[in-house]
């Protein structure tokens, strides 16, 4: 955690020209200030990539320390989300135990990874607001592991509207139950909507690992889980035509809605 964390911030203190050498991203790769492409914008630079199990090669050392800080830690949070959607399943009393794990450990499954890096933001003098760093969103995939420096901003928003922050802990992980696990469940899990605040005085740094199943994977309710006469709430869909619409949506749009029976 601490090795990546060190690689990403020496990353993110090059020189914008090297930076943008890496982008920009679309969707993988550096990226600054734009998110996706459909017109978001937030205040943070970051990277983004596919998270395959195949080894990552690297051409230069700068390059090499930075993939094998960032393989390292692929393996080990990809360990932790399998415990914890076995701990999942366990709750749940499912069997087997690895009904959910499986979906976000096959081989072929859609593994994203994320740092971003929010740099303090300027004093917006007179105006009574603060900047976004990440505006509110859901995550589509099954779980996101996510861990930050500590530094603020984070914040979730239960079902009533408000916004609770979530107090930054550099040794903590937080766990985001995504669209896919909130439909996998038939709404059992609630997939959250969360932002980032964007922090005046420290930079925040956060990495983020997001669990997607396979392309061909079926997304919905599993069977052992329904009770008597229970109906699936969600139309029948895959992960890859889940994607699909979600990377063509705005970041703060409702994705599931359309999926809902
Ligand atoms: C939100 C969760 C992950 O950060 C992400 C994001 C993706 C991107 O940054 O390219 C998206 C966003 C996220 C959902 C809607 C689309 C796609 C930006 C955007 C406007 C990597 C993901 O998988 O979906």
């Amino acid at each position: 955690m601490q090795r990546l964390e060190a690689e990403a911030v020496k990353f993110f203190s090059l020189p914008q020209v090297e930076k943008d050498k890496s982008g920009p991203a679309n969707p993988f790769g550096y990226g600054d200030k734009r998110i996706g492409v459909n017109g978001d914008v937030g205040w943070l630079e970051y990277l983004l990539f596919v998270a395959t199990s195949d080894p990552l090669s690297c051409t230069s050392m700068t390059a090499c320390s930075f993939r094998s800080a960032l393989s390292e830690y692929l393996v080990a949070v990809r360990k932790m989300a399998s415990d914890v959607l076995r701990s999942m399943a366990e709750g749940l009393k499912i069997e087997p135990r690895d009904a959910l794990s499986k979906l976000a450990m096959d081989e072929h499954s859609d593994g994203i990874f994320r740092l971003n890096h929010y740099p303090p933001c300027p004093p917006l003098q007179g105006l009574n607001r603060s900047l976004t760093g990440f505006g509110e969103h859901t995550d589509p995939q099954i779980i996101s592991i996510l861990r930050s420096n500590d530094s603020s901003g984070l914040q979730i928003s239960p079902d009533d509207g408000s916004w609770v922050s979530v107090p930054p802990d550099q040794a903590s992980f937080f766990i985001n139950v995504g669209d896919s696990l909130q439909v996998l469940t038939n709404g059992r899990f609630r997939s959250v909507r969360h932002r980032v605040a964007a922090n005046g005085v420290k930079p925040r740094v956060s990495m983020i690992y997001f669990f997607g199943p396979p392309p061909a994977q079926r997304i919905a309710p599993l069977p052992q889980l329904m009770g008597e006469g229970e109906q699936s709430k969600y139309k029948e869909f895959t992960w890859g035509e889940y994607k699909k619409a979600a990377y063509r949506s705005r970041l703060g749009d409702n994705r599931l809605v359309q999926f809902e029976k």
